[in-house]
């Protein structure tokens, strides 16, 4: 049986549909999740994925994909790309249709243009308000992120998928909102905002990427994994390890998710309440974690 997971209430739920969708339709393991992240980037209320995402600090949207094929530990990213959509084909493509695990910026862009993609506005008059806000308040980047508490801006997807002991990982973000132009996360990076071994299992993370990075998180989970952890054990013990390595990550949300080989699955979040869809076959399943501290 095919599982699927994908993170946060309500990016989350519009991702797994589509993923469930393909998959019915007979997608491979990453289509299926190209479909999911796909749809989730192209829906202009998701303001830390794709169209109306929140820009950075001069009111540019860049975003971030990556993708992980556990078979061979082929791996596919962008970051800091701007105007196209969907980034998660675009890091497919550099997976597929290079030699190269990543490329940045403008020559992402001009890679994607290259291959078929029509550059297009991304950003919407809500993104534009909530810029405005931004600048008004003279707010720096975390300030803002913490100031939105009780709603925060997590509607960064990353999705994993099993099946008959193949993974896959995926991850589309706008990044944190208002960062710092050229700020990359950990959602593009190789083995921290994603990771996939069908030795081992597969592993995701969303939140603060400067503390999730640091650790290395997916490939951290996916390590304990090979040597025997469940999914929810490793993610459990990678995020008690987490808040005491890198203390700033108690304040913020930082969650990481995996998929074992003996058929579990896991997350667990440092701080706040984190919610994940979990696909099993055609039923579709929602639970929700809160923080370790
Ligand atoms: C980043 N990890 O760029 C992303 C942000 C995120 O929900 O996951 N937001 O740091």
């Amino acid at each position: 049986m095919r599982t699927i997971l994908s993170t946060w209430k309500r990016p989350g739920k519009a991702a797994i549909e589509a993923a469930v969708a393909n998959s019915l339709a007979g997608g491979g393991l990453l289509d299926c999740l190209e479909a999911g992240l796909t749809v989730a980037e192209a829906d202009p209320d998701f303001i830390a994925i794709g169209k109306g995402s929140l820009p950075n600090s001069e009111g540019v949207l860049e975003l971030d994909a990556s993708v992980m094929v556990g078979e061979d530990l082929k791996a596919g990213a962008v970051c800091a790309v701007q105007d196209l959509l969907p980034m998660v084909s675009l890091a497919r493509m550099v997976m597929e249709r290079t030699d190269h695990v990543m490329l940045a910026g403008d020559q992402a862009r001009r890679f994607g243009i290259e291959q078929g993609m029509v550059p297009q506005d991304l950003m919407t008059d809500e993104a534009r308000r909530r810029y405005q806000d931004f600048l008004d308040n003279k707010q720096s980047a975390m300030a803002y992120v913490h100031s939105v508490e009780d709603q925060p801006p997590c509607d960064t997807v990353t999705m994993l998928a099993r099946e008959n002991g193949k993974f896959v990982a995926a991850s589309s973000t706008s990044g944190m909102p208002f960062k710092k132009p050229g700020r990359v996360g950990d959602s593009p990076i190789v083995g921290a905002g994603i990771y996939a071994d069908d030795e081992a299992g597969c592993a995701g993370a969303t939140g603060l990427g400067e503390a999730l990075w640091r650790i290395s998180a997916s490939a951290k989970v996916v390590e304990l994994m090979r040597k025997g952890a469940t999914a929810e054990e490793a993610c459990r013990e990678v995020v008690e390890f987490l808040v005491k390595r890198v203390p700033k990550s108690r304040e913020y949300q930082c969650v990481v998710l995996a998929l074992d080989r003996m058929g579990n699955y896991g997350a667990a979040i440092t701080h706040g309440q984190y919610e994940m869809y979990i696909a099993e076959g055609e039923s579709i399943t929602y639970r929700e974690y809160h923080g370790i501290v």
